[in-house]
């Protein structure tokens, strides 16, 4: 029975003996192991009760078991829910209640704060350990090492990723098997992965980067990863001799300058470095050359697009710019009111359509609506300007966002919280230069009545109940906020006067 995105990611490897993981124990995974520990743990879910379409999340620790979690649910047909471990109890909430998931599976160590809200929303709950251990894989050693993959249509959805919005409220962009497919096979062509490559893989499983870009395309093509648990540079210094390939998040780069040991030598083997979900600054990539000789390849994402452009594996890697739309990949710069397609060399918001652009917004419609449009262009938020010789540039953004490390963090979740705190008229948060994670977290705010606030106590109390990269790194109270004739916060103008407060 035909399973595009199961046959061609897992079920091509049922007998391939070729090693898959390469682990910081020194233990190596074999292709036809993961495959079989998928089989296994599809054989608990469907014994559960899960079936094709149900939502499985999972908020656990980078591991192998992960990966076959996730084989596990492609071959069943159920939708691989993943999330950020660095959710708290109230985020996790609102994904089980918004994603109706039929199963969490958490690290043991959060069952007594998560097992309660499992019962609430009507999930079941098994366990999955850093070290693989916990009731899922309990279960899973008990069951056959051969599981009847379900028939499955390239339309039908394989995965939901939660992505925040500027209305505060996290929407799960439906993937389908398609979009994933499509994405890895043009991607591995045009990076020239082969089954020999090895990548020295540092991201976390949680998100596209990690996941449906680098684990993607290795499986697509049959190499191996280096399967480091986070980034480490000690590790990653150690690991990259043994590498071909990395990709990372723009921190990654700048920490590596920052490390001395880091060399040519270093990466004297390494055939290609990408970098994404961040700018990269110019800077970083001529610093990065001259270190090393290699010239990183920057492309550019999205949760509900996967990659849409990418600079050239041979021809000009150009610093500052994030390449050409990918083979099969539409993109337009248009008029952000309009929705009009501007001429090259105008500013204006960049627009995909393709194979890799998302199914909509769960249970959103009106939201999927205003991203996506009819004819099947997907408004990124993201302007842009293309150059003479076709290159993307990215100048900034029409939406509220700022990416620390990596990590998306939408203002308006973090102020509709500082805003409920007692004692606070109101609030700004944005996102201000960081030479380490290129954009952090600041949140300026107006007390009632100008009395004086415990900025500790503000932070203590919206801590509670958001993820520690989302946290403002400095609370400032202020009397007013700067506010244009319509009345609105005029953000740019905070962003200039605290430009400086991280970097000066
Ligand atoms: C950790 N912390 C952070 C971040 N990461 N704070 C802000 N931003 C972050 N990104 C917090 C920790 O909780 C800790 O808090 C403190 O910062 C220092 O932690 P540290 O040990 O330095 O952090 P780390 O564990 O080394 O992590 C930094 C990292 C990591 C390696 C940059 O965040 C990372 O792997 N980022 C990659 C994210 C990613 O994969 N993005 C792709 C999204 P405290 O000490 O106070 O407790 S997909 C995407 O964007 C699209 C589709 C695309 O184009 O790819
Ligand atoms: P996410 O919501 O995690 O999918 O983040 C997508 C956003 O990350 C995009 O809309 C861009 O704003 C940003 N992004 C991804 N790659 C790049 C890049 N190479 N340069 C600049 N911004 C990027």
């Amino acid at each position: 029975m035909s399973n595009p995105l199961y046959d061609r990611l897992f079920g091509c490897h049922a007998e391939n003996e070729a090693p898959f993981l390469h682990l910081v124990n020194g233990e190596t995974l074999r292709y036809r192991d993961i495959v079989s520990m998928a089989a296994r743990i599809a054989g608990v879910l469907t014994e559960i009760g899960l079936g094709p379409g149900d939502r499985l999340a999972a908020q656990v620790e980078k591991s192998p078991e992960v990966l076959a979690l996730y084989a596990a649910c492609a071959q069943a047909g159920i939708v691989f829910l993943p999330l950020n471990t660095a959710y708290t109890a109230d985020e996790l909430a609102y994904f089980l209640e918004n994603s109706g998931a039929a199963l969490l599976v958490c690290d043991g160590s959060r069952t007594p704060q998560l097992s309660p809200l499992a019962q609430q929303f009507d999930a079941k709950l098994l366990t999955l350990d850093a070290d693989g251990s916990g009731s899922l894989m309990d279960a899973a050693s008990r069951m056959p090492t051969t599981f009847e993959t379900m028939a499955r249509d390239e339309d039908d959805l394989a995965a939901f990723l939660y992505t925040s919005g500027t209305t505060g409220r996290s929407k799960a962009a439906m993937l389908s098997q398609k979009n994933l497919i499509s994405n890895a096979e043009t991607l591995a062509e045009l990076w020239r992965f082969t089954k020999d490559d090895v990548l020295l893989h540092a991201l976390p499983i949680f998100h596209t980067h990690g996941l449906f870009v680098g684990t993607n395309i290795m499986l697509m093509v049959g190499g191996s990863m280096i399967f480091l648990p986070r980034f480490d540079a000690n590790d990653v210094v150690r690991s990259m001799p043994r590498a071909t390939s990395m990709m990372g998040v723009p921190t990654f780069y700048t920490r590596l300058l920052d490390d001395d040991r880091f060399c040519r030598e270093t990466a004297r083997h390494m055939r290609l470095f990408i970098s994404g979900s961040a700018p990269l600054l110019e800077e970083t990539h001529k610093r990065f050359e001259e270190r090393t000789g290699h010239r990183i390849l920057e492309r550019y994402g999205m949760t509900e697009t996967n990659m849409n452009t990418s600079n050239p594996y041979d021809g000009e890697r150009r610093a500052g710019t994030v390449g050409f739309p990918l083979p099969g990949v539409e993109l337009k710069i248009a008029d952000p009111e309009t929705g009009e397609t501007l001429p090259d060399g105008e500013v204006g918001q960049i627009e995909v359509r393709g194979p890799n652009v998302y199914k909509g917004y769960w249970r959103m419609p009106e939201k999927t609506k205003a991203e996506l449009r009819d004819d099947g262009f997907f408004l990124t938020g993201d302007l842009g300007v293309i150059d003479a010789d076709g290159y993307v540039r990215i100048v900034g953004r029409s939406k509220d966002l700022i990416i620390s490390g990596g990590y998306n963090i939408y203002p308006k979740e973090i102020e509709l919280l500082l805003d409920a705190v007692q004692g606070i008229r109101e609030s700004a948060v944005i996102g201000v230069p960081h030479a380490d994670f290129g954009e952090t977290v600041v949140g300026l705010i107006v007390a009632e009545n100008d009395v004086e606030v415990d900025l500790e106590a503000v932070s203590d109390e919206v801590g509670q109940s958001l993820a520690r990269f989302k946290q403002p790194r400095k609370l400032i109270q202020v009397d007013e906020l700067p506010r244009n004739a319509m009345g609105k916060v005029q953000k740019n103008v905070l962003r200039e006067v605290y430009a400086d407060l991280f970097t000066g």
